[in-house]
């Protein structure tokens, strides 16, 4: 018998409430007990992006994994993240203390009511591909980085899962 092969895969996490830094490293930390997390990358403060006028600003990263998991069960697992940080689901696109969305699971495409995988608004977004692009520089097409929107900038990293990545410090 042989184990599933494993993907590349790349999660978007993101926080705007309470206490944002503790809502990612707890998030990491919980994917990490799989031990299929590879890197995450640096940490990024970032414009919010649609939803109500006046809310704070995110904190973003993203992770990437090697992993035997389909894109539906990485949504899964995206719940669990979500659920376990107290998310209450209000406002479309609203404040949150943890939003955890499937951005690319290898070559795998999904277009169903409930999954879009890609995520369907990624190539749209600065939170998105700065940090994909100090992971995986080839997934992020260079005219996409161009025409993205929203400031971001970068503000660290999280402990113990820092990457190697040197390019974003230039
Ligand atoms: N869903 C479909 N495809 C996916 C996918 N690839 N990954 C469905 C995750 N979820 C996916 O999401 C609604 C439903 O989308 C889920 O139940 C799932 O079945 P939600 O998280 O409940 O609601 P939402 O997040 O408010 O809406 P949506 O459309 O998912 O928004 P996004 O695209 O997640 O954007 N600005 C900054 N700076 N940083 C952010 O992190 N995040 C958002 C949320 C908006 N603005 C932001 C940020
Ligand atoms: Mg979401």
């Amino acid at each position: 018998m042989s184990a599933r092969p494993t993907r590349r895969a790349f999660l978007g996490l993101g926080s705007n409430l309470g206490d944002r830094l503790a809502a990612l490293e707890r998030a990491v930390t919980v994917l990490a007990e799989r031990g299929d997390v590879n890197a995450v990358s640096p940490v990024y403060e970032t414009e919010p992006l649609g939803g109500p006028d006046g809310q704070g600003a995110y904190l973003n990263v993203v992770v990437e994994l090697t992993t035997p998991d389909t894109a539906r069960a990485l949504l899964e697992r995206c719940r669990e993240l979500e659920e376990d940080a107290g998310r209450v689901r209000t406002v479309r696109f609203g404040p949150r203390t943890l939003d955890a969305d499937v951005l690319l699971v290898g070559d795998e495409r999904v277009d169903e009511p409930d999954l879009t995988v890609p995520h369907p608004r990624m190539l749209e977004r600065r939170f998105v591909l700065v940090p994909l692009a100090d992971l995986a520089p080839d997934a992020v097409p260079a005219a996409a980085l161009q025409t993205a929107v929203g400031s971001v900038v970068r503000v660290g990293t999280l402990g113990g899962f820092t990457t190697s990545v040197t390019k974003s410090d230039r």
